[in-house]
């Protein structure tokens, strides 16, 4: 009876299920969150429409109308003059009037018939968006209406980075992972606003970046990889189009060319790198610190100039990685010029160099960065200089580390990182001054992982917990309150297709 009371009434007024704004598991954790006890129904009857004169806010509405379309199956239309009847809108906005302290904040404010987001720049308007495709539930409300409503709780979120620099690391060298598979990582990432793709180019099993005034670094260094399978490398094209992709979710690239060691592929394919007159043969094992350059002799630097210029054209982002860890058979004092000399490259070429930790024993700049990876000592000489710092200590935040003793990918030598070992440390007071602390990083080596559904199984579910270190603030992290959310991930990770490894201390939804 009710509902043919309804049918007949037209335009039924629903009851909105009432849920609770701050009880929806967003992961990384705003700062702030306000709920109002009403909701936002989202339905056919909805329209985006965006900031037009800002840059960049356009496409904003247009990712998040086809990201939604991609959970709901729901057409949004963005900035479209329509005769359609919209009842509901969502504006994306572009705000200077508020007080948004970095370009990546932004504050969501969810009414009955509104949703909207302002933010100072594109960019927080993406990172917005992103929390807005996790209000949105993953199935319709039953009611009594022939239209299904997605109800977004109302309230209001105020939300900002703790770290500018929140970033992920592959290992392309030690085995090879094509476009489309970094395509698939970046799109994950970008989801948990992780913004720093560091792609690790180069190392002793292969060199995967084509470089066309020294062909030869692809054709025979990058034919190679851990365990005999045949490598791969990117073309120009290829690496324009991940740092593209990347671009059009606010992700930065920084590419790194691994040097002085780590460069057995490079001297196989150019044995005067070396410097000590044999050719070495490729390398498909997993051993470390047994190449280098020859650091005294010019041609050497005019080979890393020409490197360093064609991938800083390619890169729009600051940052160039140089790499310079454990260059075991380089003499201390070589490595310092080494590394002194490779600054100045980077620099002449318009980008600010970043090193593993090692790189804080050479006179560099104060404007180099360090990435911490093991050696406190290293670290502290960092900020000594008073460099910035990349947080990225291997116990804590090797996605490469396993799990436990049953783990089979992955190793173990900075010992193994369960899900909630690789949450429960804070970045923020692990020994660097926070004025030192650029942000963090988390890692993902690839000697024992071939394929993207082994890398997802290291990566997921680790690398969401890094994005909650990097992203919100102390106050706001907490394990018990985190395992909650993260189990909630479950139903975005299974739609994403992603091999996640199922740890026992979740309760997967
Ligand atoms: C150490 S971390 C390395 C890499 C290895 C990794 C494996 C760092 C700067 N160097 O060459 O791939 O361990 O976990």
């Amino acid at each position: 009876i009710l509902v043919l009371a309804c049918q007949e009434n037209q335009k039924p007024r629903i009851p909105m299920p009432v849920t609770n704004l701050s009880d929806i598991s967003l992961i990384p954790k705003p700062t702030k969150t306000i709920a109002t006890n009403s909701a936002f129904a989202l339905d056919q009857f909805t329209a985006i429409y965006t900031s037009k004169s800002a840059t960049g806010f356009d496409k904003v509405g247009k990712f998040l109308a086809e990201k939604l379309k991609a959970k709901i199956n729901l057409d949004i239309p963005v900035n479209q003059e329509t005769t359609n009847t919209i009842d509901r809108v969502i504006y994306i906005n572009q705000s200077d009037s508020i007080v948004l302290e970095t370009p990546e904040a932004y504050q969501l404010y969810i009414n009955q018939d509104s949703i909207i987001l302002n933010a100072n720049t594109a960019e927080g308007a993406f990172r917005g968006i992103q929390t807005l495709r996790q209000l949105v539930p993953d199935v319709s409300t039953d009611t009594l209406a022939e239209q299904k409503i997605w109800p977004v709780p109302s309230g209001k979120i105020i939300d900002s980075p703790n770290f500018g620099y929140r970033g992920a690391m592959l290992d392309v060298a030690r085995h090879f992972f094509s476009v489309e598979d970094v395509k698939k990582y970046i799109d994950l990432l970008s989801y948990y606003k992780i913004n720093m793709l560091h792609l690790h180019l180069s190392d002793d099993q292969g060199w995967r970046i084509e470089i066309k005034s020294w062909p030869k670094l692809t054709e025979i260094g990058g034919s190679t990889e851990v365990g005999g399978e045949s490598g791969g490398f990117y073309t120009q094209e290829d690496y324009k189009e991940i740092v593209r992709y990347a671009q059009e979710r606010y992700m930065t690239v920084i590419p790194e060319i691994d040097m002085p060691g780590h460069t057995n592929s490079a001297s196989a394919s150019y044995p005067f790198l070396n410097g000590n007159g044999k050719t070495p043969e490729l390398y498909e094992g997993m051993r470390v610190g047994f190449s280098t350059f020859d650091t005294r002799k010019d041609t050497v630097y005019s080979f890393i100039d020409d490197v360093v210029r064609e991938i800083s054209e390619m890169t729009p982002g600051p940052y160039f990685h140089m790499g310079g860890d454990e260059s075991h058979v380089t003499k201390k004092n070589d490595y310092i010029y080494f590394v002194n000399r490779v600054e100045k490259i980077v620099q002449k070429h318009g980008k600010r160099m970043i090193g593993w930790d090692e790189i804080a024993n050479a006179d560099i700049d104060s404007n180099a960065i360090a990435q911490w990876w093991a050696s406190e000592e290293n670290a502290k000489k960092a900020v000594e200089k008073n460099m910035k710092v990349i947080v990225s200590p291997a116990k804590k935040a090797y996605l490469d580390m396993q799990y436990d003793t049953l783990t089979k990918l992955g190793l173990h030598w900075a010992g193994y990182i369960p899900v909630d070992t690789a949450y429960q440390w804070t970045p923020e007071e692990y020994g660097i001054p926070m004025e030192n602390i650029l942000g963090t990083e988390a890692p993902l080596w690839s000697e024992t992982i071939t394929n993207i559904e082994e890398l997802e199984y290291l990566a997921f579910p680790r690398v969401i917990g890094y994005s909650e270190l990097a992203w919100s603030i102390p106050e706001n992290r907490n394990w018990e309150d985190y395992k909650v959310r993260l189990g909630d991930q479950a139903p975005f990770l299974e739609r994403m297709n992603v091999n996640y490894y199922p740890s026992k201390l979740i309760d997967w939804k």
